[in-house]
């Protein structure tokens, strides 16, 4: 083998007074010492160099410095106690921003506002100063943000591993209407979050081709060899828990190329194929791929998908050796591996190869260990989202964990095959590979004949998918799966981002509910209480002021508080139905046009999202909703009643303001399609009301509130099945006047005077027997009971009443209780308090 990558393992034993730090304090005067010494010393800034953001940067750390010794004492707890422990292996974390996020952990948002008040500065500025961390596409990755932020205050020992992209998801422009996008370089500024640990890096292999052969005992042996290596430098960032001295770790890794190009190839005469080289190993952590359903076949995404895996992996088995030597015999007691959707499932491949090929194992006892540790969650329902992979293309880069599959497969099969005789149909849907033109590697089976737990994300999409997508796996292994329902974290989704319904709350039932979302059920109580109602009214006013001022920057329309506050944020999508949205709002343009406002209720929509740069339609419905929301917002006949705006570069610190200040949440996706959602739970958190199909988590949603506080529409995943087989969007279309209305408005290039035709791919969707979303099926429900919303609108205090039970009945959308459930039915892990910081 070669050597190790940087050899910094030469440790020395320290003077144990270099190791002890006097106790760091919490109080304001030693915070207000710190920022002014990062400040001045440490960043070497003076009055005529103060900017937000440098004033941002010595905040930053004067708070780091306070989870500095917490987080070792966690590591130590962990590693003393030997505890299990769950690696959660996500190509995505989708983070946003940590600095009100650390600030509320460690209980001392007060104490530095007014620190810094005293300085004459608004804490809210320092906190707009930090980018975004926008390592995800959307749902699945800040889920996994969510998960880590609950492991840590419940004390699970559970490590966060991901990549460490130089660019985030891509900013969106708006262009004429058009989406553009530009390359979000969020580290530009620096992350003074993270710290490098590159005694802990690892070699990660590529492409090359394999020897068997025999070693000294008679046993068969393979050695990858000729291989392309690149070197994963890891990254930590802490995670801390809700005021209980706990912090875990994030470790994203970030590649970059190892020594020996320039010896080796250099010396061959090859100066730029050197060069050309390094290029390649620093272009795997360049930048995240910007689509939420596969795109198939991209080398470098597959590159992504191993580096992270075997890194990951690599990493886990050196702390092992470390710590227990070279006996395997315990590891399953020790590890799980959770793998967030396919993306990470060449692990898998990776563990066995690892455990064979390095450490000596027999293929029956690495086997044991790999299908033992890991657990596979799936976040979709869309069969054409299921990730697969030609098999030549993992001949050329991955050609041992392509063998290593292949044997995992031809054993599998035997298995089936004793279950399934004969049945070719059967074995040919259950394999790995899927033959045919160009074979493929199936990712889902891989992860699921790899995986001791298979889960879906809400009581539905778990319900779909054994009765669908993976019915025959499930038939051959009933045990592996279960359901783990989203949530998320109540920390950054009520406490941080809507700080005065929290003090609200707090008056009356105590702060129990930051760390138990359950107490929330004790707020019922006031639900009817006229005070409450009218505080309860003031902060969703002072909310909307907060979102109306938003809108007016970033768009320079201005939202009246006094409207309805409609709201769609979230990936645009054809099966999210955005479309559906838009077409109600040309309904009520024309209504006004029409004359038809008696009992109005003015109303303001708000629709939001990125489209995967190579994803057409989703492109065009944005420009759809931009070009009507120009001419309703330009219409003098239209005035109050009705507001329309596309809200650029939708993103997490967004929705921070977003979430707050709705008082409609459109959840509206075709039922069976929508794996959760889970922006449909921050809006529930924080007192809005949904109008929603009977799909994801909006079905517990809908059974947590109860239906007079729900406004349900629209056909079920069964009626969609159904209707599928015989669906006439032309004589729906026909039977409905306002539809026609609608329909006529856009044919007659209403939206689109100077761009004739632009629209006709959206319109001739509508009316095709073969749309899979069902739009024009659902227009009529979705209409009517946007109608009924409007009425009930009008009554405030009811409004209310219904607003204050959204929040009262959202305890069981805390990642908390999800977290406890994985941990229950498949992590088992011990909670471990570590030991206490020393604070003055
Ligand atoms: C895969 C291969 C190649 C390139 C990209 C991808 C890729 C990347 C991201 C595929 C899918 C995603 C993201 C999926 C996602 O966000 N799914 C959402 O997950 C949420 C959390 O469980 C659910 O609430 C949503 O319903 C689901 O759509």
């Amino acid at each position: 083998m070669k050597e190790p990558v940087t050899d910094r393992s030469n440790t020395i034993i320290p003077h144990p007074e270099l190791m002890e730090l006097p106790p760091i304090s919490m109080a304001k005067q030693a915070i207000a010492e710190d920022f002014q010494r990062y400040f001045s010393r440490t960043l070497g800034r003076d009055s005529e160099h103060c900017t937000n953001h440098y004033l941002y940067e010595a905040l930053a750390y004067t708070i780091r410095d306070r989870l500095m010794e917490r987080w070792k004492n966690t590591r130590r707890a962990y590693e003393q106690q030997h505890a299990r422990r769950t690696c959660y292996l996500s190509l995505e974390f989708l983070i946003g921003r940590s600095l009100s996020n650390a600030m509320l952990n460690l209980d001392i948002t007060d104490e530095v506002s007014k620190m810094l008040f005293d300085y004459g500065i608004e804490l809210e500025e320092l906190v707009d100063a930090e980018h975004d961390a926008g390592l995800g596409n959307g749902g699945l990755g800040r889920l996994a943000a969510c998960f880590v932020d609950s492991c840590a205050t419940l004390q699970l020992p559970v490590l966060g591993y991901g990549l460490r992209y130089d660019y985030g998801m891509f900013r969106q422009k708006i262009h004429n209407g058009h989406q553009t996008e530009e390359p979000d370089h969020w580290m530009r500024d620096g992350n003074p979050w993270e710290l490098e640990r590159p005694e802990f890096s690892q070699r990660i292999q590529f492409g090359g081709h394999t020897e068997h052969w025999c070693d000294d005992d008679g046993t068969l042996r393979v050695r990858w060899v000729a291989t392309h290596d690149v070197l994963a430098i890891p990254y930590d960032t802490p995670v801390p828990g809700f005021n209980n001295d706990t912090v875990n770790s994030l470790r994203l890794w970030k590649s970059t190329a190892t020594d020996e190009f320039d010896l080796e190839e250099f010396n061959a005469g090859d100066y730029s194929e050197a060069v050309a080289e390094k290029n390649n190993a620093e272009h795997i952590t360049m930048v995240l791929y910007p689509n939420d359903a596969s795109e198939n076949g991209k080398e470098l995404r597959l590159r992504q998908q191993y580096f992270l895996a075997s890194a990951s992996l690599q990493d886990t088995i050196r702390r092992w050796l470390r710590l227990e030597g070279n006996n395997f015999d315990t590891f399953v007691d020790k590890h799980c591996f959770q793998l967030n959707d396919t993306h990470p499932s060449i692990a898998v491949a990776e563990l066995m190869r690892l455990l064979i090929d390095r450490h000596h194992l027999s293929w029956d006892k690495a086997w044991h260990i790999t299908s033992h540790t890991m657990a596979y969650t799936n976040h979709t329902l869309l069969p054409e989202a299921l990730e697969k992979w030609p098999v030549e293309l993992f001949q050329k880069l991955l050609p041992r964990p392509l063998e290593i599959i292949k044997e995992i497969n031809a054993r599998f099969l035997t298995e089936a095959s004793r279950r399934w005789p004969g049945d070719s149909d059967k074995l040919r849907n259950l394999s790995i590979i899927e033959e045919g033109h160009t074979p493929m590697v199936r990712m889902a089976n891989l992860a699921i004949v790899g995986s001791f737990s298979v889960n879906g994300v809400a009581a539905l999409h778990s319900q779909l998918l054994i009765e669908g997508l993976f019915r025959e796996f499930y038939e051959l292994w009933p045990h592996k799966f279960n359901n783990k329902t989203n949530g998320v974290t109540q920390r950054r989704w009520l406490a941080m981002c809507n700080p005065g319904m929290s003090q609200l709350i707090d008056q009356h039932i105590g702060k129990e509910w930051i760390t138990d979302l359950g107490q929330l059920k004790k707020l019922t109580a006031y639900a009817d209480d006229k005070t409450f109602q009218k505080n309860w009214r003031m902060e969703k006013l002072a909310n909307k002021q907060r979102l109306a001022e938003l809108v007016e920057k970033e768009c320079g329309i201005h939202f009246d508080t006094s409207a309805l506050f409609d709201i769609q944020v979230k990936r645009i999508h054809e099966y999210k139905r955005q479309l559906l949205n838009i077409l109600h709002v040309i309904h009520l343009y024309n209504r006004i046009k029409q004359g038809d406002t008696q009992n109005w209720t003015n109303r303001c929509v708000l629709i939001g999202g990125k489209a995967a740069p190579g994803y057409a339609m989703a492109k065009l419905i944005i420009k759809l909703v931009n070009n009507v929301a120009d001419v309703v917002n330009t219409d003098p006949d239209v005035g109050e009643l009705l507001k329309v705006v596309f809200l650029p570069n939708y993103r997490v610190s967004a929705m921070e303001v977003i979430c707050p200040g709705a008082d409609l949440s459109e959840q509206i996706s075709t039922a069976g399609k929508e794996a959760s959602g889970t922006g449909n739970m921050k809006f529930m958190m924080n007192g809005a009301i949904t109008i929603g199909t009977l799909d994801g988590a909006n079905i517990e949603i809908l059974e947590e509130v109860g239906e007079d506080n729900f406004f349900l529409f629209g056909l079920t995943a069964a009626e969609v099945t159904e209707m599928r087989k015989n669906y006439h969007p032309d004589a729906i279309i026909a039977a409905d006047k306002d539809l026609q209305a609608v329909m006529q408005l856009l044919s007659s290039g209403h939206f689109n005077q100077f761009e004739p035709g632009l629209f006709d791919p959206i319109i001739d969707s509508i009316s095709s027997p073969y749309d899979p979303w069902l739009t024009a099926a659902d227009f009529r429900s979705f209409v009517d009971a946007q109608q009924q919303i409007a009425q009930a609108y009008q009554n405030q205090e009811n409004w209310t009443r219904m607003s204050i039970l959204n929040t009262t009945a959202s305890g069981k959308f805390s990642t908390d209780r999800t977290m406890l459930e994985y941990n229950q039915n498949i992590w088992k892990l011990k909670q471990i308090t570590p030991y206490v910081a020393k604070d003055k």
